[in-house]
């Protein structure tokens, strides 16, 4: 019979998912990528940087360098080390032209568990030495990409968090508004300044949150991304039919008490 219980939990264990650990050092505070995978040119930065970081002492930098590097990886391997389908950035980041595509740049990921309801949110800033460029002037123009991708239960998407596009009346016309960019004090000339995202996870379950950066268009100048504070927040309680119970009871009574304090 024990042999029998051992053997059931054995095949329990076998068929039951692992369940991941929480995210962990999404603010980079050990000052190195604990917890995180790398593809490509990835490193934890300070303030010296010139941006950031947002929180702490240490955030994450990614580097597209120049569309040339053999640091970089190419945006397939991007994909498939984020578990998104292949072409997935290029249908978040649409190509007027045909050699418009993301060619190469570098991604972070890290899977975690969490509960449905939770929000994962998290500090990003695009840097870029590209020019500013729009498809309606000139289609194989050089445009790199930043973007987050989330796969988890019942759920796999990416996000573009900005690009080098800023041009009204461009096919993206609508990312326009995420994109003003700013003179940068780091190596890059210009930045979108760090901006907050927050995605709620629906379910229970093991998620993987990646980040990408890409070089799109002709080779050219660098762009970078840097992320912060990469968090969860738990959903917000809902008070258990109970215990609602008991907080109405206690407000009539208090509302009770009151009348009587009136009346006297
Ligand atoms: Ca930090
Ligand atoms: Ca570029």
């Amino acid at each position: 019979m024990q042999k029998l219980i051992i053997l059931l939990s054995i095949i329990i264990t076998w068929i039951s998912p692992a369940l991941a650990l929480p995210l962990s050092n999404g603010g980079f505070e050990t000052g190195n990528l604990n917890h995180w995978q790398t593809l490509g040119l990835v490193n934890v930065e300070t303030s010296v940087f010139g941006s950031g970081p947002k929180q702490g002492n240490f955030q994450v930098f990614l580097n597209t360098e120049d569309g040339t590097s053999t640091n970089t990886a190419s945006i397939d391997n991007i994909e498939a080390f984020l578990g998104v389908s292949q072409g997935l950035v290029d249908s978040i980041h649409p190509s007027p032209g045909p050699s418009f595509g993301a060619k190469d740049g570098s991604a972070i990921k890290q899977n975690f568990h969490a509960s449905a309801g939770e929000t994962l949110s998290f500090q990003y800033n695009f840097l870029t030495s590209d020019g500013l460029w729009g498809g309606g002037v000139d289609p194989d123009a050089s445009r790199d990409v930043s973007f987050v991708t989330l796969t988890g239960p019942n759920l796999s998407f990416g996000k573009i968090l900005s690009n080098t596009l800023d041009i009204p009346n461009a096919p993206e016309e609508t990312l326009v508004s995420i994109n003003p960019f700013r003179s940068s004090p780091t190596p890059f000339n210009l930045e979108t300044g760090f901006r907050h995202v927050s995605l709620m996870l629906p379910n229970d379950g093991n998620y993987t949150v990646g980040f990408g950066v890409a070089n799109s268009g002709f080779v050219g100048a660098s762009s970078g991304l840097l992320v912060d504070q990469v968090s969860t927040t738990p959903s917000q309680p809902v008070p258990e039919p109970s215990t609602l119970l008991l907080l109405t009871s206690g407000l009539i009574g208090l509302a009770t008490w009151h009348r009587r304090q009136r009346a006297c």
